[in-house]
């Protein structure tokens, strides 16, 4: 099997070094499109979409357009390992945004690691996910970075807060990491953590998990899941009568929950990596051309697959001005492409940006909101200053 695997990588890796880049550009998007896991994989399909639109609109990569390839990651490890080999092998393309979860991260980006393909991870926020292999950079600011802003925020809406109920997916390596982050972020700031519960992400019952918290009686409850498990952990809380703040973690971060959490989502926290009001004048325009289309502002993971799309052409451009991108040879230019990524500086929706040499990306600004539902289908993300 893996005889087979390294023997199919190689003749894949012999044809990219024969052969030339198409034209248009071939860029892959491995997100989830399908599963749980795509209530928050849409939102990234929304956005590379309107990347490739607004991008090709303005000549594409000094005059020759890009062209998004597609492979669903489904939620899980063996999907996105599919959707990679086939980007990496089949599908041609330069580079690759995704994937959309961090434990899938650290499944499939080996394989582009070791083909040499440049990966850009639209979301992915667990520790270490830079450090994966050289190939390997994200657009995604780290839990480590993002996920405190919620707690300071929590205090400032309430100074009383002293006890606080941590609970996390145990089956998920961003919900892993992140709750690590809040726990010592809690201490850090004198909270008390009286009693940490774990769940899976396939989870639809969660009694066992709210009674304890209920049994604590916290100030806070601190969720790290994702987004369908999140959802039902919400309303669970609220139906069996926890009225104090909630926290949720970045697997919480979409408009995709209110179907989940319905009324009971209004008041949740959620720290951004994004603000529609960012103010650099990248961000303006694409909230605007956004707003036109969609009627919406656009939500985080929108605007960071957005980001991971237009980093990738932006190196492109400088690479075209030294050489033809049509005249490089495919392995040549994924190389080329990775070390430019990594050197280059951006202004995107997420503000000025640059990586460093693992491959972390360097943000200035975040944010925190909160959701405010209007009735039980209804809401907004209301950023709090
Ligand atoms: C990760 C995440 C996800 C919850 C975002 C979609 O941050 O898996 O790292």
């Amino acid at each position: 099997m893996k005889r087979t695997l390294s023997l199919l990588l190689l003749s894949s890796l012999t044809l990219a070094s024969a052969q030339k880049v198409a034209t248009p550009i071939p860029l892959g998007i491995a997100v989830a499109q399908t599963s749980n896991t795509a209530l928050l994989g849409q939102e990234e399909v929304i956005g590379a979409k309107f990347a490739e639109k607004l991008i090709n609109a303005r000549g594409g990569v000094n005059g020759t357009p890009i062209k998004l390839v597609f492979q669903d990651t489904g939620g899980d490890v063996a999907g996105a390992i599919n959707a990679f080999q086939n980007l990496v092998s089949k599908d041609n393309v330069v580079g690759i945004v995704g994937p959309t979860l961090s434990t899938q991260a650290f499944a499939a980006d080996p394989i582009a690691d070791r083909a040499k393909v440049p990966v850009l991870g639209p979301s992915n926020t667990a520790k270490g996910i830079p450090q994966i292999g050289d190939f390997v950079a994200r657009v995604s600011a780290p839990v480590a970075v993002v996920a405190p802003n919620a707690i300071k925020q929590a205090l400032k809406l309430d100074s009383k807060i002293k006890k606080v109920a941590v609970l996390f997916a145990q089956d998920d390596v961003f919900s892993t990491s992140e709750t690590g982050t809040f726990q010592q972020t809690a201490k850090d700031l004198g909270l008390t953590v009286s009693t940490v519960q774990k769940f899976q992400t396939t989870d639809n019952d969660f009694t066992t998990q709210v009674t304890a918290v209920l049994g604590a009686s916290v100030d806070l409850v601190i969720i790290s899941g994702l987004a369908n498990d999140g959802g039902n952990l919400v309303k669970q809380l609220r139906q069996l009568g926890y009225k104090g703040l909630i926290i949720g973690g970045n697997g919480l971060n979409t408009s995709n929950i209110f179907p989940v959490c319905q009324k009971y989502c209004d008041g949740v926290i959620i720290a951004q990596a994004y603000s529609p009001a960012q103010p650099s004048a990248a961000n303006q325009v694409f909230v605007k051309e956004y707003k036109a289309q969609y009627k919406k502002d656009p939500p985080q993971f929108a605007a960071q697959a957005y980001t991971g799309v237009q980093v990738f052409v932006d190196a492109l451009k400088v690479i075209d001005r030294k050489k033809k991108i049509g005249e490089w040879n495919l392995s040549d230019l994924r190389i080329e492409l990775n070390k430019q990524v990594l050197v280059g500086k951006y202004n995107t929706p997420l503000g000025a940006i640059s990586f460093d040499k693992e491959g972390e990306v360097n943000q200035k600004d975040f944010y925190v909101a909160q959701i405010k539902m209007q009735d039980a289908k209804n809401g907004s993300f209301v950023f709090l200053k």
